[in-house]
């Protein structure tokens, strides 16, 4: 056998290193909880409380609890406006009604919310008129809502646009010295976008005060997570951009709000962004155009079922002495009047101006917009004419 230079410097007592102390571990802080933080078990019963993750105050939670009936409440009219030809479309978001809510309470009226096309419910939940949050989704040009008065971004269908947006608005409040926060909601499959990687690492570079929320319901229309991504959870793609990220239980309200609400604390301090992946389950198909039944197993969506979000908060409410029948009751009526006041406004025959399409593209029309608008002008025209409208 030979022996190389490099074995005999090995083997040489001469050159042997007194043993360095371990550096410290660079991911210390990054990585989430390898568990989902749960603050209560599926049926309500509250585990030991935890330093890391106080619980929110218990007015906020009973808040919580009205929103989440009144929001479920939405949701279910909506998908019933889409079968009555009221609506184009609906994405439910039934049984992620913590996570809708959730994240609204945990940020401020003037932070920013960057919703998806399944965030109606946040949206009527952060105190947006439904009929407006509904208009994009009954086939108009426009969110329906004016978003710098809300501070609430139009509700984003191509997947993970919305993280650039978030990184770059808080950017840019952090900049001019405001303490504004962006809340950027994404879904698990839209994870995979490059977007959402950009976005993230932008926020991370420049410590934009950003919180990621990926509400992982497991499915990206029929792609299940186990085809999306091998990764061992959502929540460690923070990791790799240097994001601390965390994983809750997105069906235990308490949680929700306790690990957003930290999250929110930490970008709002100049910490730069979070990342948080709550695991839900859309209990219904992606959309009413949807057939669920072709790709998932109906005892699949019964044992989430078991897991029901407002069901377990109520219990703990109840159990706390904050929450009795008569507030139940009046909950449900509340949430009984916004549904049939919907149902009356969305039955009435919307009144819209095609024309106003054109308005607001550019603050000068270019030749060929002014030249489309003088051709739609001319057929509304015709059509008015032969009393086609
Ligand atoms: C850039 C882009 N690619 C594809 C689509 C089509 N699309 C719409 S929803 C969806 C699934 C997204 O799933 P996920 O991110 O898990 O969100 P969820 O619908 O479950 O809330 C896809 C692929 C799109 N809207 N935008
Ligand atoms: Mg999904």
């Amino acid at each position: 056998m030979t022996t190389t230079p490099q074995a005999v410097r090995r083997a040489s007592p001469r050159t042997r290193r007194p043993a360095t102390p371990a550096a410290p571990d660079p991911s210390a802080g990054l990585l989430p909880q390898t568990e989902p933080v749960r603050l209560l078990d599926p049926d309500g019963t509250p585990l030991p409380p935890r330093d890391d993750y106080p619980e929110p105050p218990v007015e906020a939670l009973r808040e919580m609890y009205r929103r989440m009936v009144v929001g479920r409440r939405f949701d279910i009219q909506a998908t019933a406006l889409t079968k009555q030809g009221r609506l184009a479309v609906y994405p439910s978001s039934r049984g992620q009604e913590a996570c809708q809510v959730g994240a609204v309470l945990a940020v401020r009226d003037t932070d920013w919310v960057f919703p998806t096309y399944r965030e109606s419910m946040a949206l009527t939940s952060r105190g947006i008129d439904p009929v407006e949050v509904l208009t994009l989704l009954r086939g108009d040009w426009h969110c329906g809502y004016d978003p710098a008065e809300r501070h609430t971004a139009p509700q984003c269908t191509p997947l993970a646009t919305q993280c650039v947006h978030a990184a770059g608005l808080a950017h840019g409040e952090a900049y001019q010295g405001r303490d504004t926060v962006a809340l950027a909601f994404i879904g698990d499959g839209a994870t995979s976008e490059g977007d959402f990687h950009e976005g993230v690492n932008f926020a991370a570079v420049f410590k934009a005060p950003v919180v990621y929320f990926v509400q992982n319901n497991k499915y990206a229309i029929s792609v299940p997570l186990s085809r999306q991504t091998a990764a061992p959870s959502l929540a460690y793609k923070g990791v790799g951009y240097g994001v601390p990220s965390e994983q809750v239980d997105g069906n235990d309200p308490v949680a929700v709000l306790a690990v957003l609400t930290r999250a929110v604390e930490h970008a709002r301090a100049g910490h730069g962004p979070f990342l948080v992946e709550a695991h839900t389950y859309r209990m219904e198909p992606h959309t009413n155009a949807d057939d669920a039944t072709r790709y998932r197993d109906g005892a699949e969506v019964e044992a989430w079922r078991d897991r029901d979000p407002i069901a377990r908060l109520e219990t703990y409410l109840r159990a706390r002495g904050v929450l009795d029948d008569a507030a139940v009751a009046a909950i449900a009526d509340e949430a009984e009047a916004y549904a049939a006041e919907l149902r009356d406004r969305m039955n009435a025959k919307p009144t819209v101006d095609p024309l106003s399409l054109f308005d607001h593209v550019y603050a000068q029309p270019t030749p060929q917009l002014v030249e489309q608008r003088e051709q739609v002008r001319a057929e509304l025209a015709d059509a008015d004419e032969e009393g086609e409208r």
